[in-house]
């Protein structure tokens, strides 16, 4: 816009703002509308804490602050949105940080299989300081993370056999979120990985184009996945921690006092999703067994385990600084 009719413009609005507030006239000057991203439906754990959050900070802030979570990625994809976030287009968000290696490299430690043994191991490391080195890290990235949410051991699903064994892998073309090491794990196993992004998986299994994916409960079954893909194998292979995060120039523009508002929103928020998850855990899987999928336990994890040593070898080769991160969660326990 030319330098003179933005003057033009601004004079009338300045002058319009002081005469409101002169005559007492609340205006929403100082007002934040946040727009957040979540990948989710309504309903589900994820997007039921994150209204909380919205409501809480709105609340606490009497208005100062008014978040709005997008469901169902209506404002874009993961990486996308990672991407919105970075550059203030976004102000907040609930993010996987699977596809979060490729821009955060520290986070691709969460993405090693079999990385924790349980999801209370994983609560435990990323609530204390180890959590605050991955913080640090997307911080970098502009990314303020305030909280961690929860989303379950993930395992594979397909349309064919159940998985029991490494070489049942072997031929299946599994969709996997947008990372390289997914493409390793399910290499490793003999299967043929195609990385997509989660609003394409449905469609996909349904004409034929992948043979399975893998994913949580909740997630297999609120996509819808398990319509098609009859068979759910629990190898648990991924234990993979969440991120309320905040876009940085938006944090940077809070007061302190609406800082700890928020953050605590956040940490109150992560209690909550922690709480409704272990609970739609449960319904889910009974969900899915109601119509038909075959879920089978899978014995000898150590079989898969065994297969992934390679992927950590490649991976401390690569990034040296990143071993003792790896020790320091595996001693924990
Ligand atoms: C779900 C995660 C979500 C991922 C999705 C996926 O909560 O962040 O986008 O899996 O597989 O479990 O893409």
């Amino acid at each position: 816009m030319p330098q003179s009719l933005f003057s033009k413009m601004t004079v009338p609005l300045t002058a319009l703002l002081a005469a409101g507030a002169l005559m007492g006239i609340a205006t929403s000057a100082s007002a934040e509308d946040w727009r957040g991203w979540n990948v989710h439906p309504d309903g589900y754990p994820n997007s039921l804490a994150l209204k909380s959050f919205a409501d809480e900070v709105s609340d606490k802030t009497e208005g100062r602050v008014n978040p709005r979570v997008y469901n169902n990625a209506v404002l874009g994809d993961q990486p996308d949105a990672f991407d919105q976030a970075r550059s203030g287009a976004l102000d907040f968000g609930n993010f996987n940080m699977g596809p979060m290696g490729p821009i955060v490299p520290e986070t691709d430690v969460l993405s090693l299989p079999f990385l924790f043994n349980s999801v209370d191991q994983m609560y435990r490391v990323m609530d204390g300081d180890i959590g605050q080195r991955f913080a640090d890290a997307l911080a970098e990235k502009n990314l303020i993370a305030l909280s961690w949410f929860g989303s379950g051991a993930r395992s594979f699903y397909d349309t064919d056999h159940p998985i029991e064994e490494p070489d049942d892998v072997k031929g299946l073309k599994l969709r996997v979120m947008n990372n390289d090491l997914y493409v390793q794990m399910v290499d490793a196993l003999g299967g043929n990985a195609t990385p997509m992004s989660y609003g394409e998986v449905f469609q996909s299994l349904k004409t034929g184009v992948i043979d399975g994916a893998e994913n949580n409960f909740p997630s297999f079954e609120s996509s819808n996945h398990y319509e098609v893909a009859k068979y759910f194998s629990e190898t648990d292979h991924l234990i993979i921690p969440e991120c309320l995060c905040v876009a940085k120039t938006s944090w940077n523009a809070l007061s302190d006092e609406d800082k700890s508002i928020v953050r605590t929103a956040a940490e109150n928020a992560a209690k909550e999703q922690r709480k409704l998850w272990a609970e739609r855990v449960e319904k889910s899987r009974e969900i899915v067994e109601k119509a038909g999928v075959k879920v089978n336990q899978v014995k000898d994890k150590s079989a898969f385990q065994a297969r992934m040593e390679p992927i950590y070898q490649a991976f401390v080769k690569e990034h040296p600084d990143l071993e003792s991160l790896i020790d320091d969660i595996r001693n924990t326990q």
